[in-house]
């Protein structure tokens, strides 16, 4: 009975048809793990070919103080802690200077929601990296960071994404959205922004033709109906919008915050069924992101055989959110390092842009 249903969904994903979220929910606890890796490849292969896709960027992390106190952060200190860090104009042009003639071509800004600083220093840090590397593409600020400036000078969502628009941003990250359910959020993030502000922005962004992606933030306290649930909401949007680019699964990492004690990090089994069920789940999302840096690379090589088509970028060693949760330490990957990951999961490397079109150099 159990085999015959399970047969039964996946010959419905085979024939293009969409599952639900009970069909998601019998094929994430019940179906074989190399079922679910034959599925998700199909599905990649039918969106991307044999692509994988990968980028040169770096990330900007303006400062570390954050007026929220999310149980999974390990990187957030409250001002006057010896840790905190919080970047000048002047101090971010250095960081963005020292990158010219990189062959760069995305700068992802994200960091924690710093109570002092308002919208227009937000726009002015975006004219600082697009007036020193015009051709860089700016992917900048959570929807949780946006709404939190954007508030604060009594705009509208529209009114002051229009602002950051009109000063260089190109697209928006997919941090933020960890899981929507409401009750699991006030256990885990009570204080920050909810699945409406969330979903809102980016149904706002998209209106106002700026691109965006996703995220998940798995491997917790939630529970498989919840990630689903998460899901489920993401595709509702993205049948509104079709403003996502990719999906980004974000395994829960456990050193250094409240969350993790005592607790231990999902096996890597895990991590492919998520990533084989985000693939089959958001059939209108074009790429599922392995983020290697939080995956670290071997993982990420695998996630290529579960349905992922994207591998972010080079990065250069530009983060800490992640190390200081536990993941890579010193995050970077060489152009030939992605080519011979790609080519070990018998795919293509392609370098991308921030809007997946092909860099040809
Ligand atoms: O929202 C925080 C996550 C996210 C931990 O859009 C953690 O291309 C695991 O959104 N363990 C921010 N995850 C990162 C992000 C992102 C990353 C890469 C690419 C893109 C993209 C977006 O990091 C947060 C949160 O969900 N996070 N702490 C942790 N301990």
């Amino acid at each position: 009975m159990k085999t015959n249903t399970i047969d039964t969904i996946a010959e419905k994903i085979l024939a293009g048809g969409r599952i639900g979220r009970e069909e998601a929910e019998v094929l994430w606890r019940e179906a074989p793990l190399s079922l679910l890796g034959r599925l998700a490849s199909e599905m990649k292969r039918r969106k991307s070919g044999d692509a994988v896709y990968y980028n040169r960027n770096f990330h900007i992390e303006p400062t570390n103080i954050c007026v929220f106190n999310c149980r999974f952060c390990s990187y957030r200190r409250g001002a006057g802690d010896p840790d905190a860090w919080n970047h000048s104009l002047a101090e971010i042009e250095q960081l963005v200077e020292a990158r010219r003639n990189s062959g760069v071509t995305e700068v992802h800004i994200v960091g924690g929601v710093h109570p002092d600083h308002d919208i227009h220093f937000y726009a002015e840090m975006i004219r600082t990296v697009k007036r020193l590397l015009p051709d860089v593409a700016v992917k900048a600020y959570t929807a949780i960071e946006l709404a939190y400036m954007i508030d604060k000078a009594g705009m509208s969502y529209e009114e002051g994404l229009t602002l950051l628009r009109d000063a260089g941003l190109q697209a928006i990250p997919g941090g933020g959205a960890e899981i929507f359910d409401e009750e699991l959020r006030r256990q885990i993030c009570p204080e920050k922004g909810d699945a409406q502000v969330w979903l809102s922005l980016h149904r706002t962004a998209h209106r106002l033709g700026i691109r965006s992606n996703a995220t998940m933030l798995y491997g917790h306290v939630e529970t498989i109906p919840q990630r689903i649930d998460h899901l489920d909401r993401l595709r509702t949007l993205q049948d509104e919008t079709g403003g996502f680019d990719a999906f980004i699964p974000l395994k829960f990492r456990r050193s250094g915050n409240r969350l993790g004690e005592g607790r231990e990090e999902v096996p890597v089994t895990e991590d492919m069924r998520t990533l084989a069920m985000s693939r089959l789940y958001l059939d209108n999302f074009p790429h599922i992101k392995a983020y290697w840096v939080m995956y670290g690379k071997q993982t990420a090589e695998m996630a290529l055989a579960f349905g992922a088509d994207d591998m972010d970028g080079t990065i250069d060693d530009s983060t800490k959110i992640y190390s200081m949760a536990g993941a890579e330490q010193k995050p970077r990957l060489t152009v030939e390092e992605m080519k011979a990951m790609a080519a070990s999961a018998g795919l293509r490397a392609v370098e991308r842009d921030t809007f997946y079109h092909e860099v040809v150099r």
